[in-house]
């Protein structure tokens, strides 16, 4: 750390002060409400590291109505000593020579502030006047204004009214105290923004955990005070405010590799989003950097290397990525180091390449230390399985999109499988039958109305729910053939625009085989079209439980309430026939009951209909047996009312 003892001749006198009242923007880089606020960060920079070092713990700053500013710290004190080859006061060259300090000199300070780092003098410099006191033991005192070279006719600023003053006042305080009236005739505005202030000193009183930060705005008499005993757990339990996090403590550590400083804190939420905020030396990275990119690899490495080891991870399963990873992930990043060098559009990436192996190493480090730690092992648990859910849907929404590829060219090839189609070319009339098995896949195609009735016919057990992931469903025949026959497309390229069936109807057998494939469907277009849902184009048909027939005449019932009726109405000697299935009705049967827009009744999916059939299939199709069996135990009354109650409900 800094040495105790600080000599004056530390200091590498560079530069004078005219350059920068000459061109500021080469200083500060702008010389908006930007730059302005700079010139206030350059003196809170100069504290915080006093802080950082250890030997402040309070900052205090004050916005006075006459719009100077100020901040105090109770640190050691700016040297006050003569500085032996200037041969003035410690206080009059940090405040008077360009990159003064020990701050640019790597042996005699540790961590310097980068894009801050430019200084007092700069502050200084672009000041109308600006006022330093020194506690140690007694006050001292200097000041400095700017004044019109008559000379010259320019405006010199920053310059000493009087050599640097032991007033000889005691005092009790430690620390240096600065206050500054920034000059009109160089920012555009000279008005505070409050927020602003207040937003970075939250953010430093965070970064830098214990110190206490009061702000204190004198026009409006707004106090603030930030003072973090966590530090960037804090900052990490701050940012997930409101959100529902999946483990009550955040992962934390700090350590220090080749000379780099770096402290990490991280915390999933159940959100879907990430959101790293990086810092070094205090300075957000926005762009991030090597430090982030070796701190993303770490905990991918990391998280990778203990699923593992408690077999979560399987030897025949893929790593999980960073982006599984960071799916609700909140985390800060902050480290400490020398010479920095920022890179990127804004300047706030950081571009030195020794960050990022340190970086990572000590990540993976200290995650390993901590994933030793018996009672955090839960939380390491979580943080894997919250990624497993992130990996799963990711693989889904890749096929989902080599289908969608596919299913193009798909389109453009003349149809494979089984589909009858129509002859009418308005899509607005247009139906499709999606049906259970090939018998009556036949007798709809004899029964229907060809101009506007298309047919798509679904093998006998087409599809063994069960055992069929998703993705591998989407590989199926017909459901390849679903979507061309639709011609929407799937996943992001659908497009209701191409619809060519304004119904698709889903016509199955009222068992568990017929309740399965049903639901299958519905979650397949609840996954990848789900607008065919929303705009109300799926449709359950209904085909009859019960044929009641005497003579001639036959009339059909739909559940057991209104067979009682069918039965009374038709009278003694009828013979009722139960239909198992579609098949076991002929074309005539199958058009009357359940295909003539006249006659036969459909049920409209909802998208909730099509939510709960989501739901159920990872129970149907998950690794779940017991919960499976239970739930097909439960519901296996598969009764026409019953089933679809189940998705409706
Ligand atoms: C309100 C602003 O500037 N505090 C402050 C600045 C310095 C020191 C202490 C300090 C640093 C060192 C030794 C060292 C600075 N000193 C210099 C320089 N608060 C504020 N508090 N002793 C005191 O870095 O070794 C620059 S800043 F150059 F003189 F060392």
């Amino acid at each position: 750390m800094a040495k105790n003892t600080y000599k004056a001749e530390d200091i590498k006198i560079l530069e004078g002060l005219d350059a920068v009242r000459t061109r500021p923007g080469m200083y500060i880089g702008t010389t908006s409400v930007k730059g302005l606020h700079h010139i206030l960060w350059e003196i809170v920079d100069n504290a915080v590291d006093e802080a950082a070092n250890g030997y402040a713990n309070k900052i205090d700053i004050v916005i006075y109505a006459d719009g100077s500013a100020s901040v105090e710290d109770n640190g050691r004190g700016i040297p006050t000593d003569i500085h032996s080859k200037a041969g003035v006061s410690g206080v009059q060259v940090v405040f008077t020579q360009l990159h003064a300090g020990g701050k640019f000199d790597s042996d005699s300070y540790n961590y310097s502030g980068g894009l801050h780092g430019v200084g007092a003098s700069v502050t200084n410099a672009l000041s109308e006047w600006l006022e330093v006191e020194v506690y140690k033991n007694t006050v001292y005192k200097m000041s400095f204004k700017s004044f019109l070279d008559k000379e010259t006719g320019k405006i010199r600023s920053g310059v000493p009214v009087a050599p640097l003053k032991d007033t000889k006042e005691k005092t009790k305080k430690k620390g240096t105290f600065v206050r500054f009236m920034p000059d009109a005739r160089v920012f555009e505005t000279i008005v505070w923004n409050a927020d602003t202030i207040v937003k970075r000193i939250k953010e430093l009183a965070f970064l830098n955990k214990g110190l206490e930060i009061n702000f204190h705005d004198e026009r409006t008499n707004i106090y603030h005070r930030f003072k973090y005993e966590g530090g960037i757990v804090d900052f990490v339990k701050y940012l997930n405010e409101g959100k529902q996090t999946l483990y009550p403590e955040p992962l934390y550590a700090q350590a220090e590799k080749d000379g780099i400083l770096v402290e990490f804190a991280i915390q999933h939420t159940t959100a879907y989003v990430d959101s790293i905020c990086s810092y070094v030396n205090n300075i957000p990275t926005g762009e991030g950097g090597m430090h982030e990119t070796g701190f993303r690899s770490g905990l991918t490495r990391s998280f990778n290397d203990f699923a593992r080891e408690k077999n979560i991870l399987k030897d025949k399963d893929d790593n999980l990525l960073g982006d599984d990873f960071k799916e609700g992930l909140t985390a800060i990043l902050s480290i400490k180091m020398k010479n920095v060098q920022f890179e990127g559009q804004t300047k706030t990436k950081l571009g030195n390449p020794e960050a990022r192996p340190a970086v990572e190493y000590v990540t993976v480090n200290e995650l390993e230390t901590l994933t030793k730690n018996k009672k955090l092992s839960k939380t390491f648990e979580t943080i894997i399985n919250k990624a497993m859910g992130a990996a799963k849907v990711r693989l889904a929404a890749k096929k989902a999109k080599e289908i969608a590829r596919a299913s193009k060219s798909i389109e453009a090839q003349t149809l494979v499988g089984k589909l009858a189609s129509c002859s009418g070319r308005k899509p607005e009339l247009n139906e499709l039958f999606i049906v259970e098995g090939d018998s009556a896949g036949g007798s709809a195609k004899k029964a229907r109305d060809r101009r506007y009735q298309a047919i798509l016919p679904l093998r006998g057990k087409p599809l063994n729910v069960e055992k069929k992931k998703l993705d591998q469903i989407l590989q199926n025949e017909e459901i390849r053939t679903i979507i061309s026959a639709l011609g929407t497309g799937i996943g992001s390229e659908f497009d209701i625009e191409n619809l060519k069936y304004h119904k698709v109807i889903i016509l199955s057998d009222a068992d568990v085989d017929g309740y399965h494939i049903r639901i299958l469907l519905l979650t397949f277009f609840f996954r990848y079209m789900k607008d065919l849902i929303n705009e109300g184009h799926v449709y359950i048909g209904m085909p009859p439980l019960y044929g009641v027939k005497k003579g001639k005449t036959e009339e059909y019932a739909y559940d057991d309430a209104e067979l009682k009726k069918v039965q009374e109405k038709v009278g003694r000697g009828a013979e009722i026939q139960r239909y198992k299935g579609l098949g076991e009705m002929d074309a005539s049967q199958l058009w009357e009951t359940t295909m003539d827009p006249e006659k036969r009744s459909l049920i409209r999916v909802t998208i909730e209909d099509a939510a709960e059939a989501d739901r159920l299939i990872t129970i149907l199709m998950g690794d779940e047996v017991t919960e499976r069996k239970k739930y097909i135990f439960e519901n296996s009354d598969f009764n026409r009312e019953d089933t679809f109650a189940k998705i409706k409900r």
